[in-house]
């Protein structure tokens, strides 16, 4: 394939299109790793500055005993992983939450829940969150799992910034790893979202057993969105004891870097994070991720249920590599 897909013009920065075909992602994956970091990282200096990287901080407010069966979750009820159950946190634990992760330097707030979707007598606490953590300054996610469209617009009114919900992985490959729901019905929550002016944070996980033309397939999927979406997280699995993938072989981190790359080039407005599993990573197969042009992460020492650098080996990554943090609203492609 001719390096020249996506290419610039000196003028204009590439606009995001919505074509792309399985062939030409799959010849993406397989360009020699110099030309396409090459490739991703011309493109990452149309829209972003390449030594900004924005951070993220998450906060598990409901966790555990989900009904779902997502195969790779801790999280999930069908599975003895020796998690413990909580309610939904208090609005004002959530908010002390926040303001540290504010004053470790996180722009944006994202707030999980362990659920199928939100019941509407909790939607009050939620907008009460939202609202709150907006109050600081920094940028608002939720990750609730399906929403109504009704739901969808009291986030919007609450002043919900992104809003989270993965493909995980290929439509072909889904129904292996999730049961209790399917793939279109991820589609249509992130339409709603879409449609009631949220910006959509929507990626996936690496190393669930799929093929590269899986992962070709799902990152097609999220780039023929219109728009596309505004954050795309790209996963590397953590496997959890006891849930079926407990036992699953690690992802080879050049397969990872190379996902990244392609995740750049097909989604140049979107801010690409390289998202769980970076407490298994060296500092040089991050180092690779940011150069293959992602320019996000979370910081703070845990994701959801499983554990994240800690700030200090993060800060000192950022001095090393001459990072620094990407202000809040500063997505060029956000509503
Ligand atoms: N329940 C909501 C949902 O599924 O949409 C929100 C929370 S869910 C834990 C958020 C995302 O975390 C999942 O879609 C998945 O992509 C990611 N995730 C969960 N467990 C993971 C694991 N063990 N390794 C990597 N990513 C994981
Ligand atoms: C996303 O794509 N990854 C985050 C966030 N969105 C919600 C969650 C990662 C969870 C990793 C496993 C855990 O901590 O339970
Ligand atoms: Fe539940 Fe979300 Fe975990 Fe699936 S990924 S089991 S929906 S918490």
């Amino acid at each position: 394939m001719s390096l020249t897909t996506n290419t610039p013009t000196a003028a204009a920065p590439i606009e995001p299109r919505h074509t792309w075909t399985r062939d030409e992602v799959e010849a993406l994956f397989a360009l020699p790793f110099n030309d396409l970091i090459f490739e991703a990282q011309s493109v990452h200096r149309q829209w972003f500055d390449a030594n900004e990287v924005q951070k993220s901080t998450l906060l598990s407010i409901k966790t555990g005993g989900c009904p779902e069966d997502c195969n790779y979750c801790s999280q999930s009820a069908k599975f003895d992983t020796g998690l413990k159950a909580t309610k939904l946190m208090d609005v004002d634990a959530v908010l002390e939450g926040a303001a540290r992760a504010k004053a470790a330097g996180a722009s944006r707030y994202c707030m999980g829940a362990a659920w199928r979707s939100p019941k509407d007598r909790d939607m009050e606490d939620i907008a009460a969150m939202i609202k709150g953590v907006r109050a600081m300054g920094m940028e608002t996610c939720m990750t609730l799992g399906m929403l109504s469209p009704a739901q969808a617009a009291q986030l919007k009114e609450a002043g919900l910034d992104y809003y989270n919900h993965n493909i995980d992985t290929s439509e072909e490959f889904y129904g292996d790893i999730i049961t209790t729901r399917n793939f279109e019905d991820r589609i249509e929550t992130i339409g709603y979202v879409q449609d009631a002016g949220i910006n959509v944070c929507a990626g996936g996980i690496l190393g669930m057993g799929e093929e590269v033309g899986d992962r070709a397939s799902m990152l097609m999927t999220l780039a023929n969105l219109n728009p596309q979406p505004q954050s795309v997280p790209i996963n590397m699995l953590i496997p959890i004891a006891g849930t079926p993938m407990g036992d699953n072989e690690p992802v080879d981190p050049i397969d990872f870097v190379r996902c990244i790359a392609v995740a750049r080039i097909m989604m140049p407005k979107s801010v690409v994070r390289l998202s769980a599993g970076r407490e298994w990573m060296s500092d040089e197969t991050q180092a690779l991720c940011f150069l293959a042009g992602a320019n996000s992460i979370f910081v703070g020492e845990a994701l959801l249920t499983t554990a994240n650098p800690a700030l200090e080996k993060d800060n000192d990554l950022f001095d090393r590599l001459g990072l620094k943090p990407m202000a809040a609203h500063s997505c060029p492609s956000a509503v």
